[in-house]
C-alpha cells in the first residue's frame, strides 16, 4: 500500500476522529463527506449515521431535508462528466433495430462501441473509465424471449475488450475471446432464458475489465410479458479511484449520493417494478434495502413467481433479482446499501411517492 491508508484504516481512522487529514491524503473531495459522516456517526451527535447537519457543521446538499443531512458529497458530479445520467438511465431500454427473418423470428440489431472516456465520479474525482457506449454502465438491452440478438461490437478502445452475455448461446458466441483494438465483432443468439441478466467484458484480467465499467443490463422479457409498472432499473456499481484494490465510491447508476439529491419520483400504489444487478467489484456483496415497505424478490427474473417477500435484499456479485412493490402512503422514502459503509460512501437515495390525485 506504500504507506497509503486503505478505505478501512480510513473509517477506523474516521471513528476516532482523525479523519481531516486523512481523507485528503486518501481520495479526495470526493471521500470528504462519506468520512464526515462516518465521523458524525462516531461522535455521538444523536442522529447515527443519519446525524443532522445542524448539530455537526456538515455542509447541506442542495435539496437536503431533516434526518439525511449528514450524507452526500461536498458539491455534485456534473452530469456532462459523469458516466451516465442516473434518472435517465433508471427508464432506458435499448430495444435495438427491429426487423423480422425469414422464418417469422424477430430481429433485434444493437451496436456496442468500447471506448476509453474519463468520467467524473464524485465532484472532483476523475476515473479513467472503460465504457460501452461512453457510458457506464452500457445501455441496458432488452428483447423478448426466443428473439434473435445480433450485437455488431466494435472495440474503439486501447485494450481488447469483448462482450459475454448471460444466458444460452453457442460456444462460439460465449464471448470470452479477446477482440483486438480496431476490430470488430458480430455476436448472435436467440434471447433465453426470460429473466434478468448481464453482459460485460471478459478479458483478463477481468476484475481491471469489469471495474473500469465494461458491464451493462440484459432483460430478457417473458413471452407473455409482465403485469404493467413503473420500471428502473438499478446497477450496484463502485469505483477503486486509487487503484488499491479497494472502493472509493458506491452508487447505484455510477453516481454516488444522486437519488438522496434527486429523489425519484413514483406515484402512490402504482407497481414498482426494480432490475436490480450487483456489479459491484472487489467486495463480495452488496445489497438493498427499502424504507417503509416490502418488496417481492424473483431471483434471476426467471420465474414469474416471487421467491420472497422481504425489505432487503443480498446479491453476491453477477446475481440479480426483480423487485416489486407498491407504497400505500405519500411521502420521502430512503433506500440504500445496507453495508453502512457503502451507504456513506453512496450508495443511497430516496423514493418520492407522489399522493394519488396529485398532478
Ligand atoms: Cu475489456
Amino acid at each position: 500500500m506504500g504507506g497509503r491508508l486503505s478505505r478501512r484504516e480510513l473509517f477506523r481512522l474516521a471513528a476516532l476522529g482523525a479523519t481531516g487529514a486523512a481523507a485528503g491524503g486518501v481520495s479526495g473531495a470526493g471521500l470528504m463527506a462519506g468520512a464526515r459522516a462516518a465521523r458524525a456517526s462516531a461522535g455521538g451527535s444523536g442522529g447515527g449515521m443519519l446525524a443532522a447537519a445542524g448539530s455537526t457543521g456538515l455542509p447541506q446538499a442542495p435539496e437536503a431535508h431533516g434526518a439525511h443531512e449528514g450524507l452526500g458529497t461536498v458539491g455534485e458530479v456534473e452530469l456532462r462528466h459523469a458516466g451516465v445520467d442516473p434518472m435517465r438511465y433508471l427508464t432506458a431500454f435499448d430495444w435495438g433495430r427491429v426487423s423480422r427473418l425469414p422464418s417469422g423470428q424477430t430481429l433485434r440489431e444493437y451496436q456496442l462501441v468500447a471506448t476509453d472516456r474519463e468520467i467524473e465520479v464524485a465532484p472532483g474525482v476523475r476515473f479513467a473509465a472503460w465504457t460501452y457506449n461512453a457510458q457506464v454502465p452500457g445501455p441496458t438491452l432488452r428483447a423478448r424471449e426466443g428473439d434473435r440478438v445480433r450485437v455488431r461490437f466494435v472495440n474503439a478502445g486501447t485494450h481488447p475488450h469483448n462482450i459475454h452475455f448471460h444466458g444460452f448461446h453457442d460456444a462460439a458466441m460465449d464471448g470470452i475471446e479477446p477482440i483486438a483494438r480496431g476490430r470488430t465483432f458480430v455476436y448472435e443468439f436467440d434471447a433465453a432464458p426470460f429473466g434478468l441478466h448481464l453482459y460485460h467484458c471478459h478479458v483478463q484480467p477481468l476484475k481491471r475489465h469489469i471495474h473500469k465499467g465494461l458491464y451493462g443490463v440484459f432483460i430478457v422479457d417473458p413471452p407473455q410479458g409482465r403485469p404493467p409498472a413503473r420500471e428502473l432499473v438499478m446497477m450496484m456499481n463502485a469505483f477503486d479511484t486509487d487503484f488499491d484494490g479497494e472502493n472509493e465510491i458506491y452508487a447505484v447508476n455510477t453516481v454516488p449520493f444522486y437519488y438522496l439529491r434527486h429523489p425519484i419520483r413514483i406515484r402512490q400504489h402504482e407497481l414498482v417494478r426494480i432490475y436490480l444487478v450487483n456489479i459491484t467489484e472487489f467486495d463480495p456483496i452488496n445489497s438493498l434495502h427499502l424504507h417503509a415497505n416490502f418488496f417481492h424478490v424473483y431471483p434471476t427474473g426467471t420465474s414469474l413467481t416471487p421467491s420472497e417477500y422481504t425489505d432487503t435484499v443480498m446479491l453476491c456479485q453477477a446475481q440479480r433479482a426483480i423487485l416489486e412493490f407498491r407504497y400505500r402512503r405519500p411521502g420521502r422514502f430512503m433506500f440504500h446499501a445496507h453495508q453502512s459503509e457503502f451507504t456513506e460512501l453512496g450508495w443511497t437515495g430516496f423514493f418520492e411517492v407522489i399522493p394519488d390525485g396529485a398532478v
